[in-house]
């Protein structure tokens, strides 16, 4: 079973669909092929290392960032499905090219998420979060992007691990696929992903455990108590890589976190294109996302580059560790 099969399959199943937004989807797989091939020969071709530019989050942009932000922006921006982009790399929204069609859709992306460690070969991943416009006709506005994480009409990531893998949902549960290179498509190899209740994993960066707010600590501590009862201590995982943490808590169950602390009183990761479409997908294959406080999808963004706490993983994890937050 193919992604365009399977996109074209669940389209079937909502009465009035035009496509669009099955093409939409579609597209974002063709970008996903194109960044994998680059991804993988980035030790080959010179494309490793920094352009020594930095984006709004003055962070340094290595040369594969830029490559899969204009990448996505390039098959996006001329797919006539879309009337606005707003993206990591880009400090305001991002207008669809002069003589292409705007679409009813917005899609906001963090093009190549947790790039500082390709040089080292570990997993990065793109991320994208797909909303329907609020405004009647036009170039898309901020009133169309900053809408809050529910309102999402789908959301994905692809995962340039192993083996290249696209996960998404469109509302009716989470679906991943593995790009099979031989024939250049992506193949149905997780079919209606469901998180286990209860993990045995936490990831969170313990170097910041000096910063963190005395519940988080608490709840670390917690794991790390020996308690055959409520089968702990977990194990610690932490890639620093949110899509690879994500993907591996989605399938093995477990809990991620990075939380508000004295040097990110609002948290590191970005609502609209890091947490919203996370907790999205995780809440569609039955966990939990929140900010330790609120849910990530109730959120109404203000900013378009806003930070958030994110605790997101299994639903008895995320539960406790809110227990112990709001202690
Ligand atoms: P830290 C990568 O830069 C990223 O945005 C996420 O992919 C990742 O989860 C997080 O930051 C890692 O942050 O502070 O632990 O290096």
């Amino acid at each position: 079973m193919t992604i365009s099969r399977y996109i074209l399959e669940q389209q079937r199943e909502i009465p009035g669909a035009t496509g669009e937004f099955s093409d939409l989807l579609s597209t974002i797989t063709l970008a996903a092929k194109v960044i994998t091939r680059e991804v993988r020969r980035a030790g080959l071709a010179n494309i490793l290392g920094f352009t020594g530019a930095e984006n709004v989050q003055g962070e340094k942009v290595t040369k594969l960032d830029e490559f899969a932000h204009n990448v996505l922006l390039e098959i996006l921006g001329r797919s006539g499905h879309v009337c606005a982009l707003a993206s990591e790399e880009e400090a305001d929204l991002i207008p669809i090219p002069e003589g292409y069609p705007l679409g009813k859709y917005i899609v906001l992306l963090d093009p190549l998420d947790g790039s500082s460690n390709i040089d080292a070969n570990v997993s990065v991943g793109t991320i994208f979060s797909i909303h329907r416009r609020i405004t009647k006709e036009g170039r898309g506005t901020l009133e169309d992007v900053l809408q809050p994480g529910y309102k999402q009409v789908g959301a994905g990531y692809i995962l340039y691990g192993s083996s290249t893998m696209m996960v998404y949902s469109t509302g009716h549960g989470v679906h991943g696929f593995t790009l099979d290179p031989t024939v250049g498509e992506f193949l149905l190899s997780h079919k209606n992903i469901r998180i286990p209740e209860k993990g045995k994993i936490y990831s969170i960066n313990e170097g910041n455990s000096n910063r963190w707010a005395k519940g988080v600590q608490n709840y670390i501590n917690y794991l790390k108590e020996e308690d055959k009862k409520t089968d702990r201590p977990y194990s610690s995982r932490y890639i620093g890589s949110l899509v690879a943490d994500f993907h591996r808590n989605l399938l093995y169950g477990g809990i991620f976190l990075y939380p508000a602390d004295s040097k990110n009183p609002k948290g590191k990761l970005r609502l609209l294109y890091e947490a919203a479409p996370m907790a999205y997908l995780i809440e569609q294959a039955g966990g939990l996302a929140s900010t330790g406080y609120e849910r990530i999808l109730d959120i109404q963004p203000t900013e378009l580059h806003q930070r958030v706490p994110l605790i997101i993983g299994s639903r008895e994890d995320v539960l406790m560790a809110e227990k112990f937050i709001r202690e």
